[in-house]
């Protein structure tokens, strides 16, 4: 005989998560009772911004004034929605596609874009390439640029929390591409045995770069692999922000009771290239993205917002230009800076810098003295 499944007894759910449908209709009115309506203006709003600083950026990309950028533009609720539904004390291991995690939660907006251009206040001093920020204050960790590296590095944040008793969850989010990396593998086994306070937050938002999610996996669904490590599992709606929240906000709770990790798998689309150095239309038809298109996470809560009276279009266009004015004039102010001390290449990597690395520092001193070297700091 089977046993009944117990209240702890991790469960996956493949139902679709949804709060409200693509065109604005609320299917779980108790958890739309629950948000106050001024949080939902917000979020809207923050969505909203994301949108034209990512246009922004890519302009800027094709000005060459940026060496790279990655847009979120499709995927906005899947990093606004856990930025609201967490607590500050718990932790982020953002991949490259999250920035909401950062302005949600309040890394200032220069440093933000100081990243972009890589000066010396850029967070990680022109170490990394753009859309690769930290923000130490808001516990977000820095984004590693080997894809799943996040994955294991959360595991390991999360037991530390429960080894500590301090009530923090961490949560990584990943590409269903990356979900076929070894780090995943050893992130969630872990989790799941010691009962980790972890959300592994997937957005299967179809493309590994060129590649379809089905040239990666055969599962239907991501979270299905949840049941292989003995931990939850949830499908969510990644265009519905509310949807999300509330996804995040269950996986939070069970973390917090000491039940272990959730694997949430929000279903989307990149709506965007890649990146600035991808040309989808090489690689997948306009008549796919136009159908994702009717189902942006922007448009469904703008439709709810003006049936309710709370939003119009004067307030939507004030909106647009105040982040496209708010934008350009912090990238003026990023690209006025100079350029990072050359010396922070050596001095703030190593607690004790190795021998070959204070001979090659010793060498670019050398270099810069001997008056051949071209290098002007701006
Ligand atoms: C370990 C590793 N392998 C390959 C790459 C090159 N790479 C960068 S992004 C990317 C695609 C990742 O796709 P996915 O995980 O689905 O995330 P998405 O970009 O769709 O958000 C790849 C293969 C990398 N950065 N790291």
């Amino acid at each position: 005989m089977t046993k009944a499944p117990q209240a702890d007894t991790p469960t996956v759910s493949t139902k679709l998560m949804q709060v409200m449908t693509p065109n604005g209709k609320v299917v779980d009115k108790k958890f739309l009772a629950s948000m106050p309506q001024e949080d939902i203006v917000r979020l809207y709003e923050a969505m909203l911004v994301q949108r034209v600083y990512d246009e922004r950026m890519i302009k800027m990309q094709r000005q060459g004034r940026l060496g790279f950028y990655l847009a979120c533009t499709g995927e906005e609720a899947c990093a606004y929605g856990p930025a609201y539904a967490l607590e500050d004390k718990d932790w982020f291991y953002p991949a490259y596609r999250e920035p909401g995690i950062a302005l949600w939660r309040g890394m200032p907006f220069q440093a933000w874009v100081d990243n972009m251009v890589g000066n010396c206040d850029d967070p990680v001093k022109g170490r990394q390439m753009p859309v690769h920020w930290t923000a130490r204050e808001q516990n977000i960790v820095s984004i590693s640029s080997p894809v799943g590296t996040q994955i294991p590095q959360a595991t390991g944040s999360a037991y530390a929390s429960k080894l500590r008793g301090d009530g923090a969850v961490s949560i990584c989010f990943f590409g269903e591409g990356t979900s076929s990396e070894g780090d995943f593998h050893v992130g969630l086994n872990f989790a799941g045995v010691w009962k980790a306070p972890a959300i592994f937050f997937c957005r299967n938002n179809g493309y590994a770069i060129s590649t379809p999610y089905e040239k990666t996996t055969a599962t239907e669904h991501i979270a299905l692999r949840a049941h292989g490590y003995g931990i939850r599992g949830q499908v969510v709606d990644g265009n519905d922000v509310l949807a999300v929240i509330k996804a995040v906000r269950e996986a939070a709770d069970w973390a917090r009771q000491g039940k272990g990790p959730t694997l949430i798998e929000a279903k989307t689309y990149r709506l965007a290239a890649h990146s600035t150095s991808d040309d989808p239309k090489g690689y997948r038809l306009e008549k796919e993205e136009a159908m994702w298109r009717k189902r942006c996470p922007i448009k469904r809560l703008k439709i709810w917002l003006e049936k309710e009276g709370l939003w119009d279009d004067d307030k939507e266009q004030a909106c647009i230009e105040a982040a496209s004015d708010r934008i350009i004039a912090a990238l003026q102010v990023a690209e006025s800076k100079p350029h990072p001390e050359l010396d922070t290449m050596f001095n703030e990597v190593f607690a004790d810098v190795p021998d070959h690395l204070r001979r090659q520092h010793e060498a670019l001193q050398a270099h810069l003295e001997s008056g051949t070297a071209d290098y002007q700091p701006r």
